[in-house]
């Protein structure tokens, strides 16, 4: 089922999450939830608080990000923590579901190496680079409730935030 995307500004999204204690079915049927938000929308990721629910959830696919022919590369993170992160650093022209229409350009380590508990309870650990280095330091802020315009300068983060209540006052009049 997919689930509302909060716009941004919300208080929802510039909380700090709890981590997950124990899976559940729940919490697998809202790994799916998510992850059919995330390919509706359509994004490349998507994470927990972003539809309301305040646990340390990411979802990912970067896989047609770069490459239209690629296979589907779902990724569901529980918990997900950077362990390392490289000194070289990659500028990536970033958007987000929560704060739509707006692209900006962020400076973050071009590489990471995350730990996670995947939906079946195993321990995972990868290191991505790319996009996908990109997409899950994006995401993992957002369970921090940092957001990508928090990077930029202080007028321009306050520009988009007017114009996302704009945009959040005309959504709720058309809504009736
Ligand atoms: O977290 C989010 O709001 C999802 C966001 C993820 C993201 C995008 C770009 C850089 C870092 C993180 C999005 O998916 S925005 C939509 C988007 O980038 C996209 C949509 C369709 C095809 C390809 C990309
Ligand atoms: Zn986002």
């Amino acid at each position: 089922m997919q689930r509302p995307i909060l716009i941004h500004p919300d208080p929802r999204l510039k909380k700090v999450v709890a981590p997950v204690p124990d899976l559940s079915d729940e919490l697998r049927v809202l790994a799916d939830d998510m992850l059919e938000t995330m390919y509706g929308a359509p994004g490349i990721g998507l994470a927990a608080p972003q539809i309301g629910v305040m646990t340390s959830l990411i979802v990912l696919d970067c896989a047609k990000g770069t490459d239209e022919a690629a296979a589907p590369r779902p990724l569901a993170m529980f918990n997900p923590q950077i362990v390392a992160q490289s000194d070289e650093t990659s500028v990536y022209e970033e958007g987000c579901l929560s704060i739509p229409e707006i692209f900006a350009d962020v400076e973050r380590p071009a590489e990471v190496t995350v730990e996670w508990m995947d939906p079946n309870g195993n321990a995972q650990r990868e290191t991505f680079d790319g996009l996908w280095a990109t997409c899950v330091q994006h995401e993992i802020d957002h369970l921090n409730g940092k957001l990508f315009i928090d990077y930029l300068k202080p007028l321009k983060r306050q520009m988009i935030t007017r114009k996302m209540v704009k945009l959040k006052k005309e959504r709720a009049r058309e809504a009736g």
